[in-house]
């Protein structure tokens, strides 16, 4: 993208294999920051939306079909949540989240670069919503792969990736000395989730990402949905525990309390999300 496109109406895309991944609007901002380039937008579809280093990460309108999938079944299915750990989400979406379960008392947020919540306040003040003014938030700006390795066991109830594509800032926490620090630090009866990418345009990616995790906590099922603006449009999140897939069984009392909130998430689409493996992915899984 060319500054002479500032404020100019044209179609934005991500490029992935051979195939455009696009919308029309106007580029607000286009940066690059001490990490990756940060790209603003504002879409006729969608609303503003987010990209890094020309992904797309996020959009107004759009978002809570990526956020709701990540956040809810983990904290609806740990044993505890009084401690959480979001490590990337710098847009606010996951805090936002996770914040609406009244349990949870402390959530620390780690991001790597600070352009990225700078950028989102300003932009996308909707997507963090109130979250940032939660006294249960505390913002770190630090890289997620150096944090995990320096917290205490059990530090944790429940972790969440929320990452970009495993490149640039992201690719350590795809690998298993990051995943093996996220094992030992959460909690007895915790979960962790990522996001895990597209089982159609980054199959390879999210197979893997399944793979590892089932050796690094034992359990981890992957659980399908939608997010229109990403490639394919098809999209995963893996939960994995330590004692069992108790992230597949909601506690009554706390999805009660959040689905008349939700969009997407309800105990019964969560229910067939994880049921919703195809073929060649549980072929391939064996
Ligand atoms: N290919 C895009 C994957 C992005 C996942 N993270 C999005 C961040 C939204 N909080």
């Amino acid at each position: 993208m060319q500054g002479s496109q500032i404020h100019k109406e044209i179609w934005i895309d991500e490029c992935h294999k051979g195939v455009r991944y696009g919308m029309k609007g106007r580029i607000l901002l286009n940066e690059e920051s001490e990490f990756q380039r940060i790209t603003i937008i504002e879409s006729h579809r969608y609303g503003k939306g987010l990209l890094l280093d020309g992904c797309w990460m996020t959009a107004e309108q759009q978002e809570k079909h990526y956020h709701e999938c990540l956040v809810h079944p983990a904290l609806c299915g740990a044993k505890a949540i009084q401690r959480v750990l979001v490590i990337g989400g710098g847009d606010g979406g996951t805090a936002r989240e996770c914040l609406m379960h009244k349990e949870l008392a402390t959530l620390d947020l780690v991001e790597i670069d600070p352009k990225v919540v700078e950028v989102c306040k300003k932009y996308l003040p909707s997507i963090g919503g109130s979250a940032w003014e939660d006294p249960r938030l505390k913002l770190h700006i630090s890289d997620g792969v150096s944090w995990v390795s320096k917290c205490k066991v059990n530090s944790y109830d429940v972790i969440l990736v929320d990452s970009s594509d495993p490149s640039g800032p992201a690719e350590g926490l795809f690998n298993e000395t990051f995943l093996r620090n996220c094992r030992r630090i959460l909690n007895t009866g915790g979960v962790f989730a990522m996001q895990s990418e597209s089982p159609e345009s980054f199959l390879q990616i999210h197979l893997d990402t399944v793979k590892l995790l089932r050796k690094v906590f034992n359990y981890a099922d992957p659980l399908y949905g939608s997010v229109p603006m990403y490639p394919s449009g098809w999209w995963s999140w893996t939960f994995a525990a330590m004692e069992g897939h108790h992230y597949q069984n909601p506690l009554k009392k706390r999805a009660d309390a959040i689905s008349p909130q939700c969009k997407i998430w309800s105990e019964k689409w969560q229910k067939g999300a994880f049921e919703a493996m195809p073929a060649f992915i549980e072929r391939a899984l064996v």
